[in-house]
């Protein structure tokens, strides 16, 4: 669905001056803190947010799937929903695609499309966690499987992945190995670990040089036993191992409860192995929840641990991929993105109103109470006028969700793509 620019600047007019109030006054707070809000603001429109192309219908678990109607019924549908995410949020730019979910029927059509919307194909994503009609099953594991035959079929298809990609001027493969066991005794722990070694060291050797592969780890499900991938130890000593363009990828929800996240990323940063994220929040498990709707002093603080990371040399801001990875069972799925990148975007700039300088003097002088201060004084400003006025700037919708359902743009998709059109994806 295409929204004029003039709908939406007549939308903006109409919540132009509460804005302005509130811009001033965050703009006079800060700069009275010594502050540029230009700066900032500049910082906050320069961070995109890759989409997944897999997030665009309504999820489900094992115990049910409520359609939400409109969803895109292929891939040209959801670059146009990414389109339209981009059109009122001006906070992402690119799509990550999955495949074999996403494999474009016509590439020319396909590339013509994604430029005429302005977006580009981020990381591709490889699938072999699921059987889809090839020739041997990944129903006990894939790169890691002790049959030869799976695993050389595991290793051709993410090279087939990597070939769509090329095509499309993705220059990133994210691998995410659901291999592992649900019994004690019923997979070598340690030669399943070697044979995915030798299998992800085969698939690095067929990625271009300017491409760069990204490891994902998470602790359990599918396998309720082990996992061959488990945590970011795992991830990073795999890594190093096929080559130096090879690093972790951090999905939040796949850690144990109350693990420390935030160390773990900056423990990457101090080796320079952080590859990127799949952000979204959980409560217990892998829930694929909104972005910052359930830990958004975590987020924060994972965005303090990026930004000192790169202000200090230990990795290149530029060479992290800022992707969503999540799952809508009761949103509208459009909606939860919505919420998910102003919720990105919020923890980004709280964590660049630390002040990193008085807050590294208190922990040299061993000021616990001096340090926390400094964290929660960022913490506890309202930063969304800030976040607003870059949207604004950039041609976007002062309130996203407020326009989207001004303009019934779920009620105007369930008429074009009907009530049980279903997306691709989880
Ligand atoms: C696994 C995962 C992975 C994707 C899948 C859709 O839980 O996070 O990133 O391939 O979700
Ligand atoms: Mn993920």
């Amino acid at each position: 669905m295409k929204l004029s620019f003039e709908q939406l600047q007549e939308y903006n007019q109409s919540v132009y001056s509460t804005h302005r109030d509130e811009l001033g006054f965050i703009d006079n707070q800060l700069s009275k803190g010594g502050n540029d809000v230009n700066a900032l603001v500049e910082k906050i429109k320069a961070f995109q947010i890759a989409i997944p192309s897999w997030a665009l219908g309504a999820g489900g678990t094992r115990f049910g799937r409520f359609g939400i109607g409109g969803e895109p019924r292929d891939l040209e549908e959801k670059l146009e929903d990414i389109g339209l995410l981009k059109t009122l949020t001006q906070k992402t730019n690119s799509v990550s695609l999955h495949i074999p979910w996403d494999i474009p029927s016509d590439y020319t059509a396909i590339q013509s499309k994604a430029e005429s919307l302005g977006i580009s194909f981020d990381a591709m994503n490889s699938n072999t966690f699921q059987d889809y009609g090839q020739l041997e099953s990944y129903k006990l594991g894939s790169l890691g499987n002790a049959k030869k035959s799976v695993r050389d079929q595991a290793v051709a298809h993410n090279i087939e992945v990597i070939e769509i990609g090329k095509k499309l001027g993705s220059k990133g493969l994210t691998v995410w190995l659901a291999d592992g066991s649900n019994f004690p005794g019923q997979a070598s722990l340690r030669n399943s670990l070697q044979w995915t070694q030798e299998s992800l060291s085969e698939i690095y050797q067929a990625m271009p040089e300017d491409w760069k592969l990204l490891l994902e780890y998470k602790p359990y499900e599918p396998n309720f036993y082990h996992t061959i991938i488990p945590d970011w130890g795992t991830s990073s000593l795999l890594c190093k191992s096929v080559g130096d363009r090879a690093k972790v990828l951090v999905d939040l929800g796949h850690h144990l409860p109350n693990t420390n996240i935030e160390q773990i990323v900056a423990t990457l940063m101090y080796q320079d192995m952080l590859a990127g994220f799949h952000f979204n929040d959980s409560k217990y498990g892998d829930d694929d929840l909104t972005t910052g709707s359930i830990k958004p002093y975590q987020l924060f603080l994972i965005f303090c641990e990026l930004i000192s990371g790169s202000e200090d040399g230990a990795q290149v801001w530029e060479s992290i991929s800022w992707m969503i990875d999540a799952s809508h069972n009761t949103k509208d799925p459009l909606e939860d993105l919505m919420q998910a990148l102003e919720m990105i975007s919020i923890s980004y700039t709280k964590a660049l109103l630390v002040n990193r300088k008085k807050m590294t003097n208190c922990q040299m002088e061993g000021d616990v109470v001096g340090a926390q201060e400094c964290l929660q004084d960022a913490f506890q400003r309202d930063v969304r006028p800030l976040v607003r006025e870059a949207r604004i700037q950039l041609g976007g919708a002062a309130d996203p969700i407020g326009f989207y359902r001004k303009m019934d743009v779920r009620k105007n998709l369930i008429q074009k793509r009907g009530a049980e059109s279903r997306s691709t994806g989880l």
